[in-house]
């Protein structure tokens, strides 16, 4: 197989390697990718900002078909699309898996940090773990929903956002973007969409937010609290600390700021803010396979459309160039039949 790892510095960069599969054990499955977006997490972990992982096949948007499964496995069969998430296991016994919390089990296995992922022509899945997509959504959307979807969905809900009110979203990248559409779209939230990129800002726009903040120009937090009088909750999908900061002072008394972005760095919080104003602020780790299926539903009922665009998979290094650069509107999306730019797709070159 081909696929994307983590090269041996660990400073950021991708390469494309020839890889062999191992045969499949108990409770697994074989996975012909078709699709693997490029999420900002997997520029972390090439970065290796929270440990190095050379050679590691990243990847945790990926989208593909069953081949073959080992004996004895039940919940999946050859045909069925299914997802390879940053979920890709938990031990199904301890006390986050038995209480709905199951992506903070404490001997999770990640999709593209501490398992190979789904940035390869093939992949080898837990069966059990793997959440089929739904008919009617487009396999290279869902691969979008399957990480920022999923992420940005559980997230607001988290923040407790109720139809009508005020919602921050600080980042409107390939999370953001998502986060925006879902808390309009699914939960009937009015939307204030933060970002330092005016066409960031734009597409905000495009995918419903009703008020869009340039931070870089503007004090996010004090128009924020002079618009809607302060936001009732936020999410922070931006990978920079002073956003979570401004999250803070944009929300009103009682808000609840929900951190989702990974920025290897500490945010400030004012004891007396959260003490006399009764702020919450809390974090949130993508979503758990029933909140990943009810996602996808959202999108296969056309409330959220993610954009893509389909992408070579000797691109990898050089998608991974224009997410630093901040250049990427939406989601780049590997599409693993073209190997090559410009190739035809047909031959699987
Ligand atoms: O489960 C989770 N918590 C989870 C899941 C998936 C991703 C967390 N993440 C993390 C990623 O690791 C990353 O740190 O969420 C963050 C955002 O991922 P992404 O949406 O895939 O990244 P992007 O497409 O590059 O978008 C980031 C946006 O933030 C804006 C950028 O302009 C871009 O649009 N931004 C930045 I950088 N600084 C900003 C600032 N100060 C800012 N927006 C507002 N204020
Ligand atoms: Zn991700």
């Amino acid at each position: 197989m081909r696929a994307v790892v983590v090269n041996q510095a660990v400073k950021g960069d991708v390469e494309v390697v020839e890889r062999e599969l191992r045969p499949l054990a108990a409770g697994e499955a074989l996975v012909e990718v078709e699709y693997c977006g490029v999420c900002h997490t997997d520029l972390h972990v090439a970065a290796g900002d929270y440990g190095e992982k050379p050679g590691r096949v990243l990847g945790h948007e990926g989208i593909g078909i069953v081949k073959e499964v080992a004996p004895g496995v039940k919940s999946l069969k050859a045909g069925d699309r299914v997802s390879i998430a940053w979920f890709f296991k938990g031990c199904g016994s301890c006390e986050y898996c038995n209480t709905g919390r199951e992506t903070l089990c404490r001997s999770v296995l990640n999709a593209g940090y501490t398992a190979d992922g789904g940035m390869a022509t093939h992949c080898i899945v837990d069966a059990d773990y793997a959440v089929k997509v739904p008919e009617g959504l487009d396999p290279a959307q869902a691969s979008s929903i399957t990480c920022a979807g999923v992420t940005t969905y559980k997230g607001v809900k988290v923040s407790g956002v109720r139809p009508g009110q005020w919602i921050s979203v600080y980042g409107a990248g390939g999370l953001g973007n998502l986060g925006i559409q879902y808390a309009k779209k699914v939960f009937g939230a009015h939307v204030i969409a933060i970002d330092i990129n005016d066409d960031k800002l734009a597409f905000a726009k495009e995918v419903g937010a009703d008020i869009v903040i340039n931070a870089a120009k503007e004090d996010a937090a004090k128009v924020i609290q002079e618009k809607t009088g302060g936001a009732h909750a936020a999410i922070v999908t931006a990978v920079s600390k002073t956003a979570f900061n401004s999250a803070v002072d944009a929300v009103r008394a009682g808000g609840r700021v929900v951190a989702i972005g990974l920025p290897p760095e500490s945010m400030d919080l004012s004891i007396p803010r959260i003490v006399l104003d009764g702020i919450e602020v809390v974090g949130s780790l993508v979503g758990t396979r029933q909140d990943l299926a009810e996602a996808f539903q959202f999108g296969a009922e056309g409330l959220v459309v993610p954009k893509v665009e389909l992408r070579p998979l000797d691109d990898a290094p050089a998608i991974f160039q224009e997410m630093r650069d901040g250049k990427i509107n939406g989601r780049m999306v590997i599409d693993m039949k073209k190997g090559a730019s410009g190739c035809c797709g047909a031959c699987g070159g």
